[in-house]
């Protein structure tokens, strides 16, 4: 008796039917659009630390122009952008970082030039500092400042991060409106990403006296 001959049903013998390829599609989509989100916010945070490392080598710059005894004092925001501090910064007190005379990188990892500013009696090449100077600077947490972190400082810097396409909040108005008042509170997701570092008198007096520039 013959074996019984197998053979496929032909309507078995195509590939994937429309239906089946539309299922995959949607399944593929799905995890695309579920895993996007998360390497985008993985992103951010590498460049969110990358910046905060860059931040703090600007910080140990800052500090180290200061104590060096061609400076004895921190150095003016670069306010024409060639990354050069200005002579005096009498009446300018916020600008970019004069990442040349600091010799840092220029930019942040959001590709951006950090906010500089300073007190300016901190700045001051002819009087210089001394040990009863006083910060004028406010860290705020918010930009009606109500409330601030301290509002003493020397000098701050920030990065803008992000910045959501250009169209700051109010807090992140405040680190760039040129005035002596700053915002720093943690990261908002599409609302504030700024960064922000300050420099205490007390580290800057602390650092000059060890460094015998002071008194
Ligand atoms: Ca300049
Ligand atoms: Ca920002
Ligand atoms: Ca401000």
């Amino acid at each position: 008796m013959p074996l019984k001959e197998y053979r496929r049903n032909p309507a078995q013998q195509h590939g994937f039917t429309l239906l089946e390829m539309a299922v995959v599609l949607v399944i593929v989509g799905l995890l695309l659009g579920g895993l996007l989100p998360v390497i985008s916010g993985q992103m951010d945070q590498q460049r969110r630390n990358e910046t905060r490392k860059y931040m703090d080598e600007v910080r140990d710059a800052l500090l180290g122009y200061a104590i060096s005894t061609a400076n004895k004092r921190l150095p003016c925001p670069d306010s024409n952008g060639d990354g050069t501090a200005e002579a005096a910064c009498a009446a300018q007190q916020v600008g970019t970082l004069p990442y040349k005379d600091l010799g840092v990188a220029e930019k942040d990892a959001y590709g951006s030039v950090l906010v500089y500013a300073v007190t300016k009696e901190f700045a001051d090449g002819t009087t210089h500092f001394t040990l009863n100077t006083a910060g004028a600077m406010r860290i705020c947490t918010t930009a009606a400042c109500t409330a601030n972190l301290t509002s003493t400082t020397a000098a701050v810097i920030v990065s803008r991060g992000a910045n959501w396409a250009n169209t700051p909040s109010a807090d992140e108005a405040e680190n760039t409106d040129g005035d002596t008042d700053f915002v720093s509170h943690d990261f908002v997701q599409n609302g504030y990403d700024d960064m922000v570092i300050w420099i205490s008198p007390n580290i800057l007096f602390n650092r000059m006296v060890a460094a015998g520039q002071l008194p």
